[in-house]
């Protein structure tokens, strides 16, 4: 007699975006409704090809990896890098829809960056990261945009903004060196002025795009002082007319933790033709408006990825029996389920906040508060949804049981990935650190706070009329606490990340509880008042009086 044998059943995802109540709830919210009918099409399509055929090549090609070539047959070498079928099909998509091109076209105005950020979030989960080196093509040519160098605004933005496939380029970001890390200012890499072209003779140590056709990279031009502003920022094209490399050696690709579709390049500049952006100085001032845009990319991913763990633990959850019943049906796995639920709604809110606030600057719409507003609103984004998103796909991988754990369920390549979010485009630290740059003092509080009560004058429902108070609590705490500590710089950087995080959960809650009283009132969905709720109480205030003195204890932990 033939044993029965129990085979689980794989998760499955639908459209991703007829599928995702909280993305099409804020659109509502946020868009007219002219320009959100302009791009439900487009936004359905992606969604459909999310939730198909790119998601199912993704998991077809899941040992499929980029290959370093150095040598060619005949002795040469050539360092070439061959992608893999997906990032080549996600290319020729994201020219063609407009990925990098929808915001600098800016047919929808202000809208545009919602409307560029709403495709990538739904377009990012199932391309292996290929909104890495997209993000970076966004990020140069915002830092081209802003340098003002018209001859390199004319020659390249064109092309990282085209819809043609044949024509479209990427940039990289080549910043960070073995000396440097996050403390760019200590790059090595130098220029020279050699018969009237600079060339730049150094290592760059993490370069995630050498398979793109130019970048953006700092570089000391020689005779200049230490630090940031001894680096100017150059634009380097990697390849010549007859395709080889201008002068630039790949030593090897990273062999990393996650994003192992990225082929993350050691590089070697041996001479590399090199055009000035901006000034000889000054560089990390200049590459910023990239590395905002950059930042703002991370966050979108950090949700995108939030939702696809999500999508499928949903999903599986109702087809998963154990215990007598479907997992959907069990209340202690509903409650892990709807924690993670709370966290993707906030996250998601705030990043779109970002989002907004992007595109009104670009468009010409913000005030200065609202561009202040930006400066710091972008580094703490990116730094609670780094957090968030990986904690989030641990839960999830977790929520599978051992299958979690199975390389091809495709599961732990998310969790995997998720974890450069707060890594890459500066870490956890770095960017709570600049975000005590970026508020200025208790006036960039003071802005903050006001924010928040404008977000949420409109609530109603008397428990989002006492989370706003919470919130506002926690703002008005968060700057005594500034205050307070300002006058000892290193109790103040010690408590940087649980005030960066502290500001991000509290904005991030008022932006999810608007979102939660305009969806009680126009749709009558009372979901988005549950994560509020949930998120509410899962605490936002970390600014607990910790002891320097313990810290050092616990973090030296010597016997002395
Ligand atoms: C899915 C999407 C993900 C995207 C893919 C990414 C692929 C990864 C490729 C990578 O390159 S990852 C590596 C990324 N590396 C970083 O993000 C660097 C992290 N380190 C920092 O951000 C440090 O804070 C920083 C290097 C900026 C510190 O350098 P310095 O030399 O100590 O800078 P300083 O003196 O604080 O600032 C210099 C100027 O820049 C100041 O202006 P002023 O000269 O007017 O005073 C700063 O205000 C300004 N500045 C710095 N950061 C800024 C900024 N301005 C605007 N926005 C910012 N974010």
């Amino acid at each position: 007699m033939a044993r029965m044998i129990f085979i689980q059943p794989p998760p499955q995802l639908e459209n991703q975006y007829h599928d995702d109540r909280v993305l099409r709830s804020y659109l509502h919210r946020a868009l007219p409704d002219d320009v959100r009918a302009e791009i439900e099409l487009q936004l359905a399509g992606m969604g459909e090809r999310a939730g198909a055929d790119l998601y199912v090549q993704q998991l077809a090609e899941r040992n499929v990896e980029p290959r370093l070539i150095q040598w060619d047959a005949w002795g040469n070498r050539v360092d070439r890098i061959e992608v893999t079928p997906l990032w080549r099909e996600a290319e020729r998509i994201a020219a063609e829809d407009g990925l990098i091109a929808i915001p600098y076209e800016r047919s929808h105005g202000a809208y545009s960056r919602i409307h560029q950020f709403a495709l990538v979030y739904l377009f990012t989960p199932s391309t292996d990261l290929y909104s890495c080196p997209l993000a970076m093509t966004d990020g140069a040519a915002a830092a081209l945009h802003a340098s003002g160098n018209a001859a390199l605004i004319e020659h390249a933005v064109p092309r990282l903004t085209a819809r043609d496939p044949a024509i479209f380029w990427t940039s990289g970001q080549w910043m960070t060196e073995a000396s440097g890390g996050s403390d760019v200012g200590t790059s090595l890499t130098v220029a020279r002025q050699e018969q009237g072209t600079w060339k730049l003779y150094g290592r760059k140590w993490f370069t995630s795009a050498i398979a793109s056709q130019m970048a953006l990279t700092l570089a000391r031009p020689e005779g200049n002082p230490p630090g940031g502003r001894g680096l100017a920022l150059f634009y380097v094209e990697t390849r010549d007319a007859e395709g080889r490399l201008n002068s630039i050696a790949v030593n090897r690709l990273k062999d990393k933790l996650g994003t192992r579709k990225v082929p993350t390049a050691e590089l070697e500049l041996n001479g590399a033709p090199a055009q000035l952006v901006c000034g000889p100085s000054d560089g990390v001032k200049n590459i910023a408006p990239m590395l905002n845009v950059t930042r703002t990319w991370n966050s979108v991913s950090a949700v995108a990825l939030m939702r696809r763990g999500l999508a499928l633990a949903r999903d599986y959850a109702r087809r998963r029996v154990a215990f007598g019943a479907a997992l959907a049906d069990k209340p202690l796995h509903l409650d892990t389920l709807a924690g993670l639920q709370a966290e993707f709604e906030a996250a998601f809110h705030f990043t779109f906040f970002v989002v907004e606030l992007l595109g009104r600057a670009e468009a010409g719409q913000a005030s200065a508060q609202q561009a202040d507003l930006l400066r710091m609103v972008t580094p703490i984004a990116k730094l609670t949804t780094g957090r968030q998103v990986v904690a989030v796909l641990s839960e999830v991988v977790e929520s599978f049981g051992g299958a979690g754990y199975v390389e091809d369920t495709g599961l732990p390549m998310l969790l995997r990935d998720a974890q450069v979010l707060p890594i890459w485009e500066g870490t956890t630290n770095v960017l709570s650190l600049d975000t005590l740059r970026a508020i200025d003092g208790a006036r960039g509080l003071e802005l903050l706070e006001r924010e928040a009560r404008y977000i949420m004058q409109g609530v109603r429902h008397p428990d989002l009329v006492r989370i706003s108070a919470r919130v506002e609590q926690t703002l008005e705490a968060a700057r005594l606490w500034f205050v307070e500590r300002s006058q000892n710089a290193a109790s103040l950087e010690a408590g940087a990340r649980r005030f960066a995080l502290t500001l991000g959960r509290a904005i991030a809650l008022a932006l999810l509880s608007r979102q939660a009283q305009w969806s009680l009132d126009h749709e009558r969905d009372e979901r988005p008042l549950a994560a509020a709720r949930r998120f509410a109480a899962s605490g936002t205030n970390l600014l607990a009086d910790l002891d320097a003195t313990d810290a050092r204890m616990l973090a030296r932990d010597s016997a002395a």
